[in-house]
């Protein structure tokens, strides 16, 4: 039995030792309840009173050194997986990063803060509203009749009978007249709708920045004096504007408004097509009825108005002759601004 023992100790060990032990099997062939070790123990009966503790203190001095190998060779093993993860995964901090692309604001986001910056410094504070918008406040209150072209299905996206896509920034302008008592310095910057087929000139989405000023003694100099102002910080210091007298149905009068081409001055050129002069945006007094409309007096306060397309300025600054350009994402246009 002696014998038996001291060979199911050097198997055992032998085992554990080999590199590529199982250790779960080499546990359950020796120490486990139908294991070799157990089934010697098993034999014990067969054994004399003296030899039965002499051969019970081997069997537990052998399961001892069997258990320890195991824990030992354990340890190893798992000394050599955590070596072997650590060699594996080694990171070096001190090396250069590899550079991760970086983008930059969209040049119709940059054109329209670049906006907002001028009229903040000309003391405007900007307002903002829905762009889901009842008719009343996109055609109504800006006195556009019944009948006009613009509120035909044709030309604007309707949700209802009375509910439409804002097809100017002008119903945030009616909201806040609505709300505050004059004087009011605001500009109306964001997304505005028109049903147009898109096209290099035409989209369906386009940015708009209106802006309204009313007070008592408004007048049409107060606008002169603004647009120019703004001309020369958006285009340069040698800017000129000039008015041409046109019809909106919310202002009385009504202008259109060039600046001196910023290409060519006004010699004419490839950008302003000879004329030297460029639209940029459409302005006025405001007209009475929409000041009544909004619940203030005609009689006691005037303003002016204006409006301008962000997509319109951009593209002539930079020359660019596709408005679809800048809804499609193609990194090659955008990373040119
Ligand atoms: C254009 C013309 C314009 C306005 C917008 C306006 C707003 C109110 C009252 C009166 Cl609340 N007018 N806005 C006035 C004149 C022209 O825009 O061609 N925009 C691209």
């Amino acid at each position: 039995m002696k014998e038996k023992l001291s060979k199911i100790r050097l198997e055992a060990l032998e085992q554990i030792a080999s590199p590529d032990a199982n250790l779960e099997e080499i546990k359950i062939k020796y120490l486990g309840k139908k294991g070799e070790l157990t089934a010697v123990l098993r034999g014990m009966g067969a054994l004399t009173a003296e030899e039965r503790p002499v051969v019970g203190q081997l069997a537990n001095e052998v399961r001892e050194s069997i258990e320890t190998a195991l824990a030992e060779k354990m340890k190893e093993l798992q000394a050599k997986a955590l070596d072997a993860r650590l060699t594996a995964e080694k990171l070096d901090v001190t090396m250069p990063g590899s550079p991760a692309p970086v983008g930059h604001i969209h040049p119709l986001t940059r054109a329209q803060r670049e906006l907002e910056d001028i009229f903040i410094g000309m003391g405007f504070s900007i307002a903002e509203g829905p762009e889901v918008e009842l008719d009343y406040y996109n055609f109504q209150a800006l006195n556009i009749p019944e009948n006009h072209p613009a509120r035909d299905t044709q030309d604007t996206f309707y949700i209802t009978d009375n509910i439409l896509l804002r097809s100017q920034t002008s119903p945030v302008q009616v909201r806040v007249m609505e709300q505050t008592k004059p004087p009011i310095r605001i500009i109306s910057p964001g997304r505005v709708y028109r049903s147009d087929a898109l096209d290099a000139t035409h989209s369906p989405l386009f940015h708009q920045l209106e802006g309204l000023v009313i007070d008592k003694g408004i007048t049409m100099g107060d606008l002169k004096g603004t647009l120019e102002v703004f001309a020369k910080k958006m285009f340069g210091e040698e800017t000129k504007i000039r008015f041409r007298p046109h019809h909106f149905p919310f202002t009385e009068p009504s202008a259109e408004v060039d600046v001196s081409c910023f290409v060519c001055g006004v010699k004419g050129c490839r950008l302003c097509k000879g004329e030297g002069w460029i639209e940029i945006l459409g302005a006025g007094m405001v007209h009475p009825f929409v000041l009544s409309n909004c619940g203030i007096d005609p009689e006691e306060y005037s303003g002016f108005a204006f409006g301008l397309g962000i997509e319109r300025i951009t593209m002539a600054r930079y020359g660019i002759d596709d408005i679809r350009l800048f809804y499609e994402n193609d990194e090659r246009f955008l990373e040119q601004f």
